[in-house]
């Protein structure tokens, strides 16, 4: 495959990176010192965590500057905030470039991160449903200390507060109704799941769930599901019981830009609010953003200072930049090449006697069970990262070592597809992955039953396949021209 130019970068972006690294330097060599070490990490790993990408040199760039000096509270032409036409200026041609790019009427793109979007979108429902400030009734100074029975009446102020999401060993995300997360504390939560046998989210059962639950949200979207959503199906179950629909397509925004996603895959038609990172297939910067429809979007626009802390105008410099990437056509070769690799990834291990969980995938991202192998995900990861190969552990549906050992390893192909990795070296990393996991075993606890933290493997053997995955990087360079002291 021919290498993706933003990759192997040009010469003035080296320049660029090599004068910014020396300006650091000159104040604090050390913070120079851990960003050119960074460099160098993800130059010798294979990097396979699926939210992960690299952002082009424009989109960096465009993050390094006197941008981040601005205050601009409010939105394009009404700020709190004098002299902000500059900043008025990227926020309306990123919002632009977002409404076209996913054929939105509405984008918001000041929310910092994923999180950030999908509390403003929780609040911009909330605040179309509710007239008076439920937040102010209670006197709020600090939600830390909101006992049970305040949230409790806060839910009851607000009126129906159920949201029904995709639960977290299914492939949901904490900020769909769980409790370590202020989602879990404003709204009760239920969720919906996958068929145990196909692994594949249950519309049935989900449409049984919302009529009885009638939650006021219901939310799609994921972290860990390898599979595509109907969201055509989504939008009837809620229209059916008059929830909102709100899709969080943070993974896979990417694939929607890149229009491999479309028709009943695409969650921009059918929702009512859309949420979203920029920095993981999108391949933007670190950032989130709203898209809505235009009867949420005043709501949506009060984000800020309603949530969020005030907007970090050098990145939405950044995000108009990615989106501008994502508009042109070499953004859906990139897009459809992630799927095809990760697919290649996937029939990659198949073959060689992995399990997967729905038994391959439909997107960017591969779920693997490790406990074939006799290992937690804690450990596999921990071998794979040792032998330069870079996953994280995910559960698995009704995992029996839970979220923190967890059975299963999360495997993406956004970050490689960037560099430029095509199947054939997906069918070799597949082949690396498998002589890891065979090769590590777990290690004897104090109590005598196998760890789930601990493992042994051969150091000769993780020095090989750290080697192999070197060369396999070789030919696909991160920014040749900037040299590391
Ligand atoms: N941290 C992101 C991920 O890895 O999927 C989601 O928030």
């Amino acid at each position: 495959m021919a290498q993706q130019p933003h990759t192997a970068a040009t010469p003035t972006a080296d320049a660029a990176f090599r004068s910014a690294l020396d300006v650091v330097a000159g104040v604090e060599p050390r913070i120079a010192a851990a960003i050119g070490q960074e460099l160098a990490d993800q130059r010798a790993s294979l990097k396979l965590i699926a939210s992960e990408n690299y952002a082009s040199p424009a989109v960096l760039l465009a993050m390094g500057n006197w941008l981040s000096d601005k205050y601009a509270e409010g939105t394009a032409g009404r700020r709190f905030y004098a002299g902000c036409r500059n900043v008025d200026t990227v926020e309306t041609i990123a919002a632009e470039h977002a409404r076209e790019l996913f054929g939105a009427d509405h984008a918001y793109v000041q929310p910092h991160s994923g999180i950030d979007a999908n509390l403003t979108a929780f609040w911009a429902v909330l605040s179309q449903r509710v007239e008076s400030p439920a937040l102010e009734r209670a006197e709020v100074r600090n939600v830390n200390d909101l006992t049970e029975e305040d949230w409790a009446r806060l839910r009851h102020e607000l009126g129906n507060q159920r949201m029904l999401g995709m639960s977290l060993d299914t492939g949901g995300h904490l900020t769909h109704g769980f409790r370590p997360n202020i989602s879990g504390k404003m709204f009760e939560q239920r969720s919906y799941g996958t068929d145990p046998v196909t692994g594949l989210i249950d519309y049935d059962a989900l449409r049984e769930t919302a009529r009885e639950f009638r939650p006021l949200i219901i939310v799609a979207g994921y972290s860990a599901y390898p599979r595509l959503v109907n969201f055509r199906t989504m939008r009837e179950i809620a229209d059916e019981v008059g929830a909102t629909l709100m899709v969080d397509m943070a993974h896979f925004a990417g694939l929607v830009a890149g229009k491999v996603l479309t028709g009943d895959h695409d969650p921009v038609p059918h929702a009512h609010i859309v949420t979203t990172t920029t920095h993981k297939s999108l391949r933007g910067p670190r950032g989130g953003m709203v898209l809505c429809t235009s009867e949420l979007a005043e709501h949506v626009d009060r984000g800020c200072p309603l949530v969020l802390g005030g907007p970090l105008s050098h990145v939405m410099a950044a995000k108009a930049v990615a989106f501008a990437e994502a508009r042109r056509p070499e953004f859906r070769t990139y897009a459809q090449a992630v799927v095809t690799n990760a697919q290649a990834l996937a029939e990659g291990l198949l073959r060689r006697g992995g399990t997967l969980v729905t038994g391959g995938t439909d997107n960017h991202l591969v779920l693997a069970d490790v406990s074939g192998y006799g290992l937690t995900g804690r450990q596999a990861e921990a071998a794979l990262l040792d032998s330069g190969i870079v996953t994280n552990r995910n559960s698995v549906p009704q995992d029996p070592n839970g979220a923190w050992y967890t059975s299963g390893v999360r495997i993406g192909t956004p970050a490689l597809t960037t560099r430029g990795l095509g199947v054939a070296e997906m069918d070799e990393i597949a082949e690396l992955i498998d002589t890891v996991l065979r090769a590590t075993t777990p290690t004897t606890a104090a109590n005598g039953s196998p760890s789930k933290a601990n493992y042994a493997l051969d150091p000769a053997l993780r020095d090989a396949v750290a080697k192999r995955a070197a060369e396999l990087l070789a030919p696909y360079p991160l920014y040749p021209g900037v040299a590391l002291a």
